[in-house]
């Protein structure tokens, strides 16, 4: 497969994505299903209605209710994730997808967290290819090659348990499944880092250091982020090294570490729907996130199935 910007097969001497590239290959917006209800009798955050969350210094080490609770939310959170990696198939919709997660969340007795937050229509992100992450589900079947990466999370017993994955839809080109394989990589790369003592940026030289020695880039735009009763707390978690992301972790720190790594360009653009974050180059990206608790021993993964 060529890439963005090797030389054209054509001999033009363009860059292959600025002369013979089908358009046809890129993600385009697709049309979007009305917004899902969801039952009057499940709790919901504070953003549900309005679409903004409220801003509160939420501790960054948590009581142990609070984590008890946060294991219950993020075990939730990792069957589901299951449930629509199972729904994955060339011909099915991301919209089809967003229906599953949506059932399943409500089944659980949960609130889809995306739902509403700052305005996201739907249950569920699903980031096809070139999409980097809060790609909105729509109409567009997932097609045989295409990888696609579900991010779920769930708002359950008053916290949030986030988890995503990537996954790959019927035959997938050999480079995009390396891609797939090292991004699981960065990610467990990131948690090994995990220990009280340690300063948060030990977090991404890891995954920095794993990334580019398999010649791929870290997207820089989007962060692992604090996570518990609040969605995105203030703790932010650098996917490459930050020289000055020095503060220490602390045993009953929950937060999130979910490096998108890009086989092309760190850099970023946005759709005009404002949400879907994609590359320039349009190369594939692939991602994997968990909730994380800090403990005596290093870290605890809150979003694993038993
Ligand atoms: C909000 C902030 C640009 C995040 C996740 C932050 C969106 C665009 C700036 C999902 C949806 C993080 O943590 C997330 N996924 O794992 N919106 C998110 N924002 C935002
Ligand atoms: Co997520
Ligand atoms: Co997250």
């Amino acid at each position: 497969m060529l890439k963005s910007n090797d030389p054209c097969w054509c001999g033009s001497g363009k860059k292959y994505k600025r002369c013979h590239r089908a358009d046809a290959a890129l993600v385009k917006p697709g049309r979007q299903s009305p917004m899902r209800p969801v039952p009057a009798d499940i709790a919901r955050p504070d953003y549900a209605e309005t679409g903004t969350p409220r801003v509160w210094d939420e501790p960054a080490v948590k009581s142990p209710e609070v984590i008890e609770r946060m294991r219950r939310a993020g075990a939730a959170a990792a069957e589901i994730l299951e449930l629509a990696g199972k729904a994955v198939a060339p011909g099915v919709t991301t919209d089809e997808i967003d229906a599953v997660v949506h059932e399943a969340t409500i089944a659980r007795g949960g609130y889809p967290s995306p739902l509403n937050y700052r305005g996201f229509p739907k249950s569920v992100c699903t980031s096809v290819n070139e999409v980097i992450c809060h790609g909105i589900p729509d109409d567009r079947a997932l097609r045989d090659g295409d990888i696609v990466n579900i991010d779920v999370t769930i708002f359950l017993d008053g916290v949030h348990g986030d988890t995503n994955a990537t996954f790959e839809v019927g035959d997938v080109d050999p480079e995009s499944r390396r891609l797939i394989t090292v991004t699981r990589e960065c990610l467990d790369l990131g948690i090994a880092a995990v220990a009280p003592g340690q300063p948060v940026n030990a977090i991404g030289r890891a995954i920095q250091t794993h990334a580019e020695a398999a010649g791929f880039e870290v997207i820089r735009a989007f962060i692992g982020h604090g996570i518990g009763e609040r969605f995105h707390a203030d703790l932010q978690i650098p996917h490459y090294f930050e020289p000055s992301a020095t503060r220490t972790l602390e045993a009953g720190m929950t937060f999130t570490i979910e490096p998108m790594i890009a086989i092309g360009t760190w850099q970023h653009a946005v759709w005009p729907d404002g949400w879907t974050a994609v590359t320039p180059d349009a190369s594939r990206v692939a991602q994997f996130e968990h909730t994380i608790l800090v403990t005596d021993a290093g870290a605890d993964i809150l979003t694993r199935t038993p």
